[in-house]
C-alpha cells in the first residue's frame, strides 16, 4: 500500500502545506502545483560522456525548447561522435562486424518511442521520436525501422569506423563471448550507453536511452535500452529512471519501470536505484560477472545512482552547475 504521508513528505521540501493529493485508482496523483521547482531544471545522465550530453540539453532547453527536444538533442552529442564505441556512429558492431542500434524515448504526456536492431542511421533516438509522435506505436525494429527512417529523410550511412572494425577484429580472435562488466575500465577508456532524464523548470520529465549495445553481441541481440519499462521510464506525476550495464538483468527485473514504481511508493531516487540494484542481486545469479548502473529523478529534482560494481559514474546538471560523480556501489 501506498505510504502517502512518506510520499507528500518526500514530494514538498518546500511547502507541504499547498498539496492537493488526489486518490485515484489507488495511485497519488499530484498537479504541477505541487512541485518544489527551486532547484529545477535538473539533467542526470549516465557516463563522462554525459557531461556535453547535460551541456547540450541545458542549451536546448535555454533556447526555449521542450524537456523532449533537450533530451533528444543532449543525446545527439555521443550519438554523433566516432570516437565514442557504444553509442550511435563509431558503435561496437556485432559479431558479424555490423552496428546496431538501440533507442528509446518518453515524454512528460506518457507518450514512447523505440527502436531495436536499427543499422545505418547516426541518430536512433531521433527515429525513435519520430515513432512516438508520428505513429499508433511504440517500437520498431530492424529493417523495418530502417524502412521508417529512410521514408522520413534520414539517411543511411555507414556507422562502422576503422577503429571499431580492428577493435571487433580482434574480438574475433579471442572466440569467447563474455560481455565486459564496466568499458570504462578498459585501457582504451570505452564509454557505454547513454540514458539521459531531464525535468524543465515546471517539473516535467523526460527521458532518453541510446546506445549500440553490448559490444560484438550475437547478431539479433536486442538490449534493455529501447524496451520502455526496462533501459528507460518516465511516469510525470513521479519521475523517472534510465539503466546501463547488462541489458539482460534490466530486462529480467523489469528495472527502469521498478525504480519509477518505488518512487511512486515514497522510496526517494537514491532508496529506489538501491533496491532495484538489490532486486537484481536477489534474483539474477549470475549478475556477478556483470555491470548495472542506473540513475534516477524525481518531479522536484532530486536524483539518486547506484551501480553493482565499482566503476560506473554519471553527469549531473542542477542548479547551474554540471559534474561528473561517482556512483556508489553494491559490490566495494
Ligand atoms: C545493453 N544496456 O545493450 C545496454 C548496453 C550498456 O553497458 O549499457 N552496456 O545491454
Amino acid at each position: 500500500m501506498i505510504d502517502r504521508r512518506k510520499f507528500i513528505g518526500r514530494i514538498t521540501a518546500a511547502g507541504a502545506l499547498s498539496l492537493v493529493p488526489r486518490i485515484v485508482k489507488s495511485e497519488t496523483i499530484f498537479s504541477s502545483a505541487t512541485v518544489d521547482t527551486n532547484s529545477l531544471p535538473v539533467i542526470i545522465s549516465t557516463w563522462n560522456h554525459g557531461l556535453d550530453a547535460n551541456e547540450e540539453a541545458i542549451r536546448v532547453l535555454n533556447d526555449g525548447n521542450s524537456i523532449v527536444d533537450a533530451v533528444e538533442q543532449g543525446v545527439w552529442i555521443p550519438e554523433a561522435d566516432p570516437k565514442n564505441m557504444s553509442v550511435g556512429l563509431g558503435g561496437f558492431p556485432d559479431r558479424e562486424g555490423i552496428v546496431t542500434l538501440d533507442a528509446s524515448i518518453m515524454g512528460p504526456d506518457g507518450n514512447a518511442g523505440s527502436v531495436c536492431f536499427l543499422e545505418n542511421i547516426v541518430h536512433p533516438i531521433s527515429v525513435a521520436r519520430l515513432v512516438m509522435d508520428k505513429t499508433p506505436h511504440v517500437m520498431l525494429s530492424g529493417s523495418g525501422a530502417l524502412q521508417f527512417a529512410l521514408e522520413n529523410g534520414f539517411k543511411k550511412e555507414n556507422l562502422l569506423t576503422p577503429e571499431a572494425k580492428k577493435a571487433w577484429k580482434k574480438a574475433l580472435l579471442k572466440h569467447d563471448y563474455e560481455p565486459h562488466p564496466n568499458w570504462e575500465n578498459e585501457p582504451n577508456k570505452f564509454h557505454d550507453t547513454i540514458g539521459l532524464l531531464g525535468v524543465d523548470k515546471n517539473g516535467n520529465i523526460a527521458g532518453a536511452c541510446t546506445t549500440s549495445g553490448m559490444g560484438f553481441k550475437i547478431r539479433g541481440r536486442v538490449g534493455d535500452s529501447p524496451i520502455i519499462g526496462a533501459g528507460l521510464f518516465v511516469d510525470n506525476e513521479i519521475g523517472a529512471a534510465t539503466a546501463t550495464g547488462m541489458g539482460e538483468l534490466v530486462i529480467k527485473t523489469v528495472g527502469s519501470f521498478l525504480v519509477v514504481e518505488l518512487m511512486r511508493n515514497g522510496r526517494s531516487p537514491q532508496e529506489a536505484v538501491e533496491e532495484a540494484v538489490m532486486r537484481i542481486v536477489n534474483k539474477v545469479p549470475e549478475h556477478q560477472k556483470y555491470q548495472i548502473g542506473y540513475i534516477a529523478v524525481n518531479k522536484n529534482g532530486e536524483t539518486g545512482a547506484y551501480c553493482l560494481k565499482p566503476g560506473f559514474n554519471y553527469a549531473l546538471y542542477k542548479n547551474g552547475t554540471n559534474s561528473l560523480i561517482d556512483s556508489k556501489s553494491y559490490y566495494k
